[in-house]
């Protein structure tokens, strides 16, 4: 236990490393834990301040950066291997063998198809979406492949791919999207992706959420 003085004004202290407040409001003379074999650094921040992440792995407290290895790690996966994911709502897609990114399995959407999957982001700051994609069709055809998600209110757009290339050779390609504040610490998140095809199909494989969990 060590003791610091931080003056008059009450502060949040935060521990850059553990990546948890240590003390919120504190004035005076504040206690802290070392715990053995626990390194600690720790930031003297303003009480309440607002927290944000300006850019992938830094934390900001009232926009000035104290850490620049904020921990986003895996909150979700879902590559389509073990049937439907829980929750999941299915208007036409299938799951589908023998056209994976990865396993054996992916998703396939035509038509208007669309699935729409349940992820709880209670707890969970600075979200990234990401997908593989392998998007299929005659050119010159309408093609539309969307992935939205909603924000208990309202569908928005994470992404809006017009066109499409003609197999062979449409390859998978990786998709990674920074989620706005709407997506975080909501029971009611819901990722949906669709299509509106006229001919051949959309494929997608590995759904990822990336997230930071509250502490
Ligand atoms: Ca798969």
């Amino acid at each position: 236990m060590i003791h610091v003085d931080v003056g008059a004004e009450p502060v949040d202290l935060y521990d850059t490393v553990g990546e948890v407040f240590l003390a919120r409001g504190a004035t005076g003379v504040t206690s802290i834990s070392i715990p053995s074999h626990t390194p600690r650094v720790v930031v003297n921040g303003p009480a309440d301040g607002a927290i944000s992440y300006p850019k992938p792995y830094q934390m900001a407290i009232n926009g000035v950066i104290v850490d620049y290895l904020a921990n986003q790690c895996e909150q979700y996966r879902e590559s389509f291997e073990n049937g439907w994911p829980a929750g999941a709502v299915a208007c036409g897609a299938e799951i589908v063998p023998n056209d994976a990114f990865d396993g054996a399995k992916s998703l396939r959407l035509k038509g208007q198809d669309s699935l729409t999957i349940p992820i709880s982001t209670v707890g969970l700051l600075r979200l990234e979406v990401s997908y593989t994609r392998r998007l299929v069709s005659v050119p010159d055809l309408e093609s539309d492949f969307l992935c939205e998600f909603h924000d208990s209110r309202t569908w928005r757009e994470l992404e809006h791919k017009v066109g499409a290339e003609r197999a062979p050779g449409v390859t998978w390609k990786m998709n990674y999207i920074d989620l706005p504040q709407e997506g975080e610490n909501n029971a009611d998140f819901q990722l949906r992706f669709r299509v509106n095809y006229e001919e051949d199909a959309a494929f997608v494989d590995n759904v990822v959420v990336r997230a930071v969990r509250q502490k």
